[in-house]
């Protein structure tokens, strides 16, 4: 039991398929008492059954492009709980047209703006909330791709979205070090969410991923989930701003094996 007596609030849980809701049942099952934020009242629906099988009753709407939702968010998780041991930020989001294109040619200044926002200044911004209620020896995550170091076709400014939240993670674990609040990334491989469907060509790119990732497959919610228990529990407590891949092996190689054995 990873997380047992640890309270932690889980966010970007839209549905059954969402990196959340593997992290949510890892966590359920290390033991952790769990809450959770949903974006509006139509991911309300999803969540309600799901929550329910993890034992939680905490279902707190919160729209982080709102500085007033963050905020009241969290006041309404104080009623609930006293002190916490941390959240996990699984929330990304860029309109649809700056993620299918030449990259020079999509990106606008407004789609710069909200990738920005929503993918990474969320982040700090419930980090800040919930800084006056975390207990010592809390920890916080957050979901990052490849994109953030090396190009991958249409993922365009949320490359730098996600470079953005991955350099976040680092300076939230330099300024919440001497409270003794761990900050950590997972860089998971591309799995088939919610967020996933809505993007042009995404089972070739899960076919290419299976293609040169060492293991030779994609990774499941749940070996993302696994990773998540332990990077938030205390037998990480010697690790902060790091960037852990859970991604089959895909981001050290260079090119497939395939043709080159003996
Ligand atoms: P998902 O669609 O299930 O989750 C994305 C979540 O972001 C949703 O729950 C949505 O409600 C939330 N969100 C978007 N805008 C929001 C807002 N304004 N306020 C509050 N919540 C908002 O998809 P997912 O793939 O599980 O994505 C979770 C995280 O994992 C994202 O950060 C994503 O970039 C990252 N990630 C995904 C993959 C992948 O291939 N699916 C790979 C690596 C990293
Ligand atoms: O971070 C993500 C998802 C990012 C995402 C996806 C959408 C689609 C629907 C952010 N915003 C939106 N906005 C929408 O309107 N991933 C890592 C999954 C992903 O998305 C891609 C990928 C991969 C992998 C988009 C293009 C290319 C590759």
């Amino acid at each position: 039991m990873l997380l047992k007596n640890k309270k932690i609030l889980i966010s970007g849980l839209a549905n059954k398929y969402s990196i959340a809701a593997g992290i949510a049942a890892a966590m359920h099952r290390e033991g952790a008492e769990l809450a959770f934020t949903y974006q509006n009242e139509r991911l309300l629906k999803n969540l309600i059954p799901i929550a329910e099988e993890l034992g939680s009753k905490i279902l707190i709407e919160c729209d982080v492009s709102s500085d007033d939702s963050i905020k009241a968010s969290f006041k309404d998780l104080n009623k609930s709980w006293d002190k916490f041991d941390g959240f996990v930020h699984s929330i990304g989001f860029a309109p649809a047209d700056q993620l299918e294109g030449n990259f020079v040619d999509v990106t606008t200044r407004e789609g710069f703006k909200i990738a920005h926002d929503i993918s990474s200044y969320s982040f700090t911004a419930m980090a800040k909330e919930a800084k006056p209620m975390l207990n010592e020896s809390s920890a916080l995550l957050t979901l990052t791709y490849l994109g953030s170091v090396q190009t991958v076709p249409n993922y365009n400014v949320m490359g730098l979205a996600k470079a953005s939240l991955e350099a976040n993670t680092r300076f939230l674990a330099a300024s919440l070090g001497k409270d003794n609040i761990r900050v950590n990334a997972i860089s998971a491989g591309p799995i088939k969410t919610l967020a996933a469907s809505g993007v042009k060509n995404f089972r070739k790119m899960l076919s290419e991923h299976s293609k040169v990732a060492p293991l030779g497959r994609t990774v499941t919610t749940e070996e993302v989930g696994n990773v998540a228990s332990f990077l938030c529990s205390d037998y990480a407590s010697g690790i902060t701003g790091e960037i852990t891949y859970v991604d089959a092996g895909f981001n050290i190689a260079a090119m497939p094996l395939i043709g080159y054995e003996e």
